[in-house]
C-alpha cells in the first residue's frame, strides 16, 4: 500500500485575509493531497488552540509561521513512511506528538492540516473520490461500534440569510438567521430554493429601506435591524413570497451564538436590542421559547452560553421535544463535552467543526457518540474559510444529515456548495438525501 513520502506546509490567506495553514501530503505514488485549515471568529473557550505568531510583527501577529514550522520540523519526521491507509494510526500519532489536551503545543491548525491533507492524498493514491475514501473510514469506525454502515448521503443545507453578531459588525445581537428548505427532495432542489429565497430576502431588505445591503463574513445580508424578531419576520416573509409554506416547506434556524453577549461577571445575557437588559438564564429560555412560538423555527444553535449547562438542560426540557437544539460553543466537537450533554440532557444536536478538535479521527469520535445517543449532527464551516471543500465530502461520507456552510455568496462558501453538486452527480439520480425535518 502507498505510504506518506513527504509533507509540505505554507502560510496562505483565508476569506478574511488572515493567514492560515495549508498542507500538502505527498504519497509514495506521487499523488499530492492538499488541505487548508479554516478559522472561526466566534470561537468557543473549549476549542482546540489555533497557533498564531503573536510575537512576530508580520500580519499583525496573526501569522501562522510557527504552525507551519511545526508541520515541517516536528510532525513530518515522525509520520513520514506511515501506511496511508491507517488514518486512525496517523491521528493517534499526531495527538501523542502534541501531548496536550487542546493541541496547544503543535497547534490544532498544524495538526488538522496534516490529518486532512493525508486523507486527501490517500484518496488520490487509491484513485477514489474523497467522500468514497472517507465513507470507508467512517464505516470501519461504525463497524467497531457495532453500528450498521452508512451509504454516502447528501446533507440538508442550513443556509445563512441574515448575519449579525461577530460576523457583521455588531448590527444585530444574534449571529445568524439561517434557513432550511425542509421539504426539498434533493440537494440540488434545496440549493435552487435557497438561492431564490436569498434573492427575495435581499429585495425585501431593499424595499424596507436598507439601501446598501452588504453581506457579512459568511455572505449573509448584514442590515441594521431592530432585533432578532425583525430578522425572523423578514425571512418568513421571503418564504411566503416564494410561494412556500413557512414551517412546512422552509423553516428558520437561528444561531444565537449567545456567548458573545453573555456577561460572565454578572452571569446574565445582555442584548443591545433591549438596552443591555440583564437577562438570567431562565429569562433567556423564555425569550427563545417565545420566538419558537411566533416564528417557523425548527432548530436553534447556541441559545445559551458555552458553560451554562443548567440553562441548556432547562432549554432542552422546554423545547427539545419539538425542535433541534444545536450545541456549537457548548460542545466544540469534543467527545467529553458531548458526553456531558447527553448525560445532562443539554441539547439534542451537535455542530461538527473539524478545527474545534483537530483531527479527522476525533471528528469521527464526536459524530459516533452523537449518533449512538440519538443526537443529530450538523457539519459546519467556519466564518473564516477558503477554497478547501473537505467538509462537503465529510458530511456526505458520514451521512451526518445536515451541513452549514454560510450563504450562497462568496466563493469560499460556493466552493463547498459546488463540490456537493459534483458529489450528487457522482452518486447518480438516486443519490440518498437527508430530510431531517421532512
Ligand atoms: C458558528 C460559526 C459558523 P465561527 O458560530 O457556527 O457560522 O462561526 O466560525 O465564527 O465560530
Ligand atoms: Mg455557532
Amino acid at each position: 500500500m502507498a505510504t506518506l513520502m513527504g509533507l509540505k506546509a505554507r502560510q496562505v490567506l483565508d476569506s478574511r485575509g488572515r493567514p492560515t495553514v495549508e498542507v500538502d501530503a505527498i504519497a509514495s505514488t506521487g499523488a499530492i493531497g492538499r488541505a487548508i485549515v479554516p478559522s472561526g471568529a466566534s470561537t468557543g473557550r473549549h476549542e482546540a488552540i489555533e497557533l498564531r505568531d503573536a510575537d512576530r510583527p508580520r500580519y499583525g501577529g496573526l501569522g501562522v509561521m510557527q504552525a507551519v514550522e511545526n508541520v515541517t520540523r516536528h510532525i513530518a519526521p515522525e509520520v513520514i513512511g506511515i501506511d496511508l491507509d491507517d488514518q486512525p494510526g496517523l491521528d493517534a500519532r499526531l495527538i501523542a506528538l502534541d501531548g496536550t489536551p487542546n493541541k496547544s503545543r503543535l497547534g490544532a491548525n498544524a495538526v488538522l492540516g496534516v490529518s486532512l491533507a493525508v486523507a486527501h492524498a490517500t484518496a488520490l493514491a487509491r484513485g477514489e473520490e474523497l467522500f468514497v475514501h472517507l465513507n470507508r473510514l467512517w464505516n470501519n469506525r461504525l463497524a467497531k461500534e457495532g453500528i450498521q454502515p452508512d451509504l454516502p448521503t447528501m446533507p440538508m443545507p442550513m443556509v445563512n440569510m441574515i448575519s449579525g453578531g461577530l460576523h457583521a459588525g455588531g448590527n444585530l445581537d444574534i449571529q445568524d438567521v439561517l434557513l432550511i428548505p425542509t421539504a426539498a427532495t434533493s440537494y440540488s432542489e434545496a440549493l435552487e430554493q435557497i438561492v431564490r429565497l436569498y434573492r427575495v430576502v435581499g429585495t425585501i431588505l431593499r424595499k424596507a429601506g436598507h439601501e446598501s445591503v452588504l453581506v457579512g463574513d459568511e455572505g449573509g445580508y448584514g442590515p441594521r435591524l431592530r432585533d432578532a424578531e425583525e430578522a425572523f419576520r423578514i425571512v418568513t416573509e421571503a418564504i411566503v413570497a416564494c410561494g412556500l409554506e413557512p414551517g412546512r416547506d422552509a423553516a428558520i434556524a437561528p444561531d444565537v451564538a449567545s456567548n458573545h453577549f453573555f456577561d460572565p461577571a454578572r452571569g446574565t445575557y445582555r442584548m443591545k436590542a433591549t438596552g443591555d437588559l440583564d437577562r438570567d438564564s431562565a429569562a433567556m429560555v423564555d425569550l427563545i421559547a417565545g420566538w419558537a412560538e411566533r416564528y417557523p423555527i425548527v432548530s436553534i444553535e447556541d441559545g445559551l452560553a458555552e458553560d451554562d449547562w443548567e440553562g441548556w438542560s432547562a432549554l432542552t426540557a422546554r423545547l427539545g421535544g419539538r425542535m433541534q437544539l444545536v450545541g456549537d460553543d457548548l460542545f466544540t466537537t469534543q467527545e467529553a463535552r458531548i458526553r456531558r450533554g447527553i448525560e445532562q440532557k443539554a441539547g439534542n444536536a451537535v455542530l461538527i467543526k473539524v478545527n474545534q478538535v483537530g483531527t479527522l479521527t476525533e471528528t469521527f469520535d464526536a459524530l459516533v457518540l452523537a449518533r449512538s445517543a440519538g443526537f443529530r449532527a450538523v457539519v459546519s464551516a467556519r466564518s473564516g474559510e477558503t477554497e478547501d471543500a473537505t467538509i462537503a465530502d465529510l458530511a456526505v461520507a458520514t451521512a451526518a444529515g445536515q451541513i452549514k456552510i454560510g450563504s450562497v455568496a462568496r466563493s469560499e462558501r460556493l466552493a463547498k456548495y459546488n463540490r456537493l453538486l459534483r458529489i450528487e452527480e457522482a452518486l447518480g439520480p438516486d443519490a440518498p438525501f437527508a430530510r431531517p425535518f421532512g
